[in-house]
């Protein structure tokens, strides 16, 4: 059994909630293990948005997770026709897209995917445990052929050489380390950080105050200005971006 709870289109308006439905993965069936299982609500340590495009690209297509750790995908289709973010193996991915082409109606509902119609969002609550690389992709006809896919980096190491492409000054690949910095700045609404940093090692760049994007605007709660802090940071499509944020000290 592949990516399996295959549903009848009748809930259309159904789908851009998230998998509701499959609750038969918990613990997993095999099947999913190699790329890790449903997350509890209750884990989710970091949400992270993804944007889904009429022009078949992921934004971002390249997200970088701790091993063990427990992301909320808010998934968000800005296009004006449907797209989905299916997680699995390369193998997996391909086979389903396949059965997709030949049913292209078929609705599924397993926990590692999203169907998300027009402006509108959904969830994927999902435990990455093993280190390596789990795919996503979209698999509505056309879609997977046309690019639109991405990965996720599982344990701090990056396996994709196009990711540290964008670091114009990237000599080798670093692991990706906790940053010690100072909180400068917070402006919540714009969901930017200054902050004061040690060496980013990763992105090969010296000490200094820089603005960043987090990823989620919610990171911003945890800490305050004058807090020293460890963060991850990373560059995607040129911006700089703090995925992870937490006071230095533990104790907060
Ligand atoms: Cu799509």
């Amino acid at each position: 059994m592949k990516l399996t709870s295959i549903i009848a289109t009748a809930a259309m308006a159904f789908v851009a909630g998230h998998a509701l439905a499959a609750g038969n993965h918990a613990g997993g069936h095999g099947e999913s293990d190699a790329i890790g299982k449903p997350g509890k609500a209750a884990n989710v340590k970091r949400t992270v948005t993804v944007d889904m495009l009429d022009t078949m690209r992921f934004t971002p297509d390249n997200i970088i997770v701790k091993q063990g750790e427990t992301i909320k995908f808010i998934v968000k289709n800005s296009g004006k026709i449907k797209h989905e973010m299916v997680l699995g193996t390369e193998k997996e991915l391909k086979e389903h897209y396949e059965a997709m082409k030949k049913n292209p109606e078929m609705e599924h509902a397993d926990d590692n995917q999203v169907t998300v119609l027009p402006s509108k969002s959904g969830e994927i609550i999902w435990q990455f445990t093993k280190a390596g690389k789990v795919n996503f992709a979209c698999l509505q006809p056309g879609h997977y052929d046309a690019g639109m896919k991405g990965a996720v980096v599982v344990g701090g190491m990056s396996k994709t050489a196009d990711f540290f492409s964008l670091s114009a000054n990237a000599q080798s690949i670093n692991p990706i380390a906790m940053t010690t910095g100072e909180v400068k700045k917070i402006d919540k609404d714009a969901g930017k950080i200054t902050l004061k940093h040690e060496d980013i090692k990763n992105l090969d760049m010296p000490g200094m105050t820089m603005v960043f994007q987090v990823t989620d605007k919610s990171m911003l709660d945890k800490v305050q200005v004058g807090d020293k802090v460890k963060f991850i940071a990373d560059k995607q499509q040129g911006k700089f971006l703090v995925t992870d944020i937490q006071p230095a000290n533990g104790a907060k």
